[in-house]
């Protein structure tokens, strides 16, 4: 029996990439649904997917009232995915063809064994293409500060793109996470490590976003730099790591 898969993105202002990004999910040789959890985004992203969900019943939106962010509506796809016990995985992306639904596949087969599998652009055969240098080597330093904060042994700690099979949220109580933005993703991970869960890496191409523009900005990385040293010791103090 194949697996079935919920394949959930957040969105902010989307609303040029989610209708060939849902066609293109749903046309993958998979048992696939789609959950967009969006934040009543102003370019009207949140019309086109119900329209889109009215269509096709394996098209599901959650429309979050503010506040906003990619970490709350982080917490609300997990929650959404835990909450229905038909889906046995669930795959992370963003909505903005960065994270390529070509590489599901991969993830997917990764899940019959792995626990978390992460797509991945710092392992032979992953890597970045489009964006600027810049923003390129931001990453690059995010992920050495992150393995280095976190002592981690993933070589891509920051991707949004990742499959999680049923099991790897066992006992795992999202009101105790605390990032309301991009960290989620880092928190996430780092939750699951210490959990001892089996994680593996999976190459992926990292394309530019297609349309739209990003939404994290230099503001929001610096924010975002104490957050590791925070989980550390949020977690560490009380159970220590490997
Ligand atoms: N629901 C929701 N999604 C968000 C928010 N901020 C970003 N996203 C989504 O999170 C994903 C990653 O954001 P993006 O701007 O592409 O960040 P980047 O890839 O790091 O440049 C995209 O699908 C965004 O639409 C937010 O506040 N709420
Ligand atoms: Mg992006």
């Amino acid at each position: 029996l194949s697996p079935k898969i919920l394949a959930f993105t957040p969105t902010y202002n989307e609303a040029g990439n989610i209708p060939p990004l849902i066609t293109a999910l749903l046309a993958l040789p998979l048992d696939i649904e789609v959950l967009v959890v969006d934040d009543q985004s102003p370019d009207g992203t949140g019309a086109v997917v119900a329209d889109l969900a009215a269509a096709d019943a394996r098209v599901h939106l959650v429309s979050r009232p503010p506040p906003r962010g990619r970490g709350l509506a982080g917490r609300d796809g997990f929650q959404w995915f835990i909450d229905r016990r038909q889906y046995d995985f669930l795959v992370e992306m963003d909505a903005d063809f960065s994270h390529h639904p070509k590489f599901i596949p991969a993830l997917v087969s990764a899940l019959a064994t792995a626990d978390v599998a992460i797509g991945s652009r710092y392992i032979p055969g992953g890597c970045e293409t489009g964006r600027g240098s810049e923003r390129q080597l931001t990453s690059r330093l995010a992920n050495a500060y992150l393995r280095f904060t976190l002592q981690t042994r993933q070589r891509d700690c920051t991707s949004g793109f990742r499959g999680y099979h049923r099991r790897a949220f066992d006992g795992v109580c999202l009101d105790k996470y605390t990032s309301v933005g991009p960290p989620i993703v880092s928190e996430v991970l780092f939750d699951m490590i210490r959990r001892r869960r089996r994680i593996v890496e999976v190459p992926i191409v990292f394309e530019d976003r297609r349309w739209g523009e990003s939404k994290l900005s230099l503001r929001i990385l610096l924010q975002a730099l104490g957050f590791p040293l925070f989980l550390r010791w949020a977690y560490l103090g009380k159970h220590g790591i490997r």
